[in-house]
């Protein structure tokens, strides 16, 4: 069987930009890499806006780099179903559109794309299928995840080549830095540090820490829910792009919230990254630095899980001392206690950390979500 030409993807923005941002990613992929033709439908395109500036706020349909970008609206006009339906994080397609897949002779292949675990139940759950109570209709459960039985990780397939070429290219980097605002000489011992997180009470203590560090820390703050705890700290009842503090061995430059291969280019300057969420954590693990994931909270604290259990694969074959290390600044990070001393005994064993970053970013790189999907549409069709 042949991979499908045509794909619809339906996202429903929750919150924040995660899940557009998985959505778009995988728009992309499915378009310029494999030549499908795609349309995303999206429920809210403010959060969109913000990845991908030339998106008109007002259209309710437009092409933004290859791909068909449609505003879903309660009233969805009738159209032709695509071949390959991705439903985004359990989002409900509409009764009509639903309808429609089943009146086509060939059914469409219907997938629920879950959200990421690294949990072991994962493995059980990947492909269920899930038959419609009443049409000739089945939905099938697609989980992304950390093993080969699994659908793997969102990854372009020049990813981790152009990570690579920047990593080696000292006249790329140095311009990097300069667009930023950075001095691309570093000071001795500096540490460049990525900052995108939620609101964190460990905020205050770690940005203490740093200030009061033997060495200078030059830490790089996206725009967002973090800036007004970061501003406080330093005096201020805010911040925007462009602002500089500075105290002791700290000093924080505020950025403006970019593209996300502009993001990916953060994490791969950087030393160390603090992550959130699902596909910033993805992202610095191909760009393989030591990093710091603060997990998108749950009520029912049912996240410590999910923490715990990416925590556990990403720590296999690190020496004692340091996996222990990033579990305490992970846990610290995550609302435990004594982010500074943490931060101490992970920061000191980031060369190592670095250098496991790269195998692990290897061992995952082989299990592309997109091809997966793929693979699995020829199966089903
Ligand atoms: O924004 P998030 O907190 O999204 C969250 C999570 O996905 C969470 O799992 C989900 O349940 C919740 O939303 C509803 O974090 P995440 O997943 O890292 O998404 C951020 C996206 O923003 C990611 O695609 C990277 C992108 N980004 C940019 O494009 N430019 C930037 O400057 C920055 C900082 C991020």
């Amino acid at each position: 069987m042949a991979y499908p030409r045509s794909c619809d993807i339906f996202c429903t923005v929750v919150d924040n930009y995660g899940d557009i941002g998985v959505c778009w990613r995988l728009a992309r992929q499915l378009a310029h890499e494999h030549g499908l033709q795609v349309r995303l439908w999206v429920d809210d395109l403010h959060s969109f806006g913000r990845m991908l500036p030339e998106l008109d706020v007002a259209l309710t349909q437009q092409t933004c780099r290859g791909v068909g970008i449609r505003l879903w609206t309660a009233d969805m006009p009738e159209v032709e179903p695509a071949e390959l339906v991705i439903g985004a994080f359990a989002c409900r397609l509409p009764e009509s559109y639903i309808r429609a897949m089943a009146a086509r002779e060939r059914k469409p292949v219907w997938l629920n794309l879950e959200y990421l675990s690294a949990e072991d139940w994962v493995e059980s759950h990947h492909k269920l299928p899930s038959p419609h109570p009443q049409l000739p209709l089945t939905k099938y459960f697609f989980f992304p995840g950390f093993t080969d039985r699994t659908g793997g990780l969102l990854i372009e397939r020049d990813l981790l080549a152009q990570r690579d070429a920047f990593r080696a290219d000292a006249a790329m980097q140095a311009r990097y830095w300069q667009g930023l605002g950075v001095s691309p000489q570093r000071r001795a011992g500096e540490l460049r540090v990525s900052l995108f997180s939620y609101e964190n009470a460990a905020i205050a203590p770690l940005l203490r820490a740093w200030a009061e560090g033997a060495s200078p820390l030059c830490c790089l703050l996206p725009e967002g829910r973090a800036v007004p705890q970061v501003a406080a700290f330093f005096g201020h009842a805010g911040g925007r792009a462009g602002d500089v503090w500075q105290r002791g061995s700290l000093t924080v430059h505020v950025l403006p919230f970019v593209e996300q291969p502009e993001y990916d280019r953060l994490l791969w300057a950087c030393d160390i990254n603090f992550v959130r969420g699902e596909d910033s954590c993805v992202r610095a693990q191909w760009a393989a630095k030591p990093f710091i994931w603060q997990i998108y909270p749950q009520q029912d604290g049912v996240h410590l899980d999910k923490l715990d259990a990416l925590r556990a694969r990403y720590v296999e074959g690190l020496p004692a001392d340091a996996a222990l290390a990033v579990r305490d600044l992970w846990l610290a990070w995550n609302g435990g206690t004594d982010v500074a001393a943490a931060w101490g005994r992970f920061s000191e064993r980031h060369e190592l950390l670095a250098e496991h970053g790269l195998a692990w970013a290897k061992h995952l790189s082989g299990n592309d979500l997109a091809l997966n999907l793929l693979d699995f549409f020829r199966q089903t069709e």
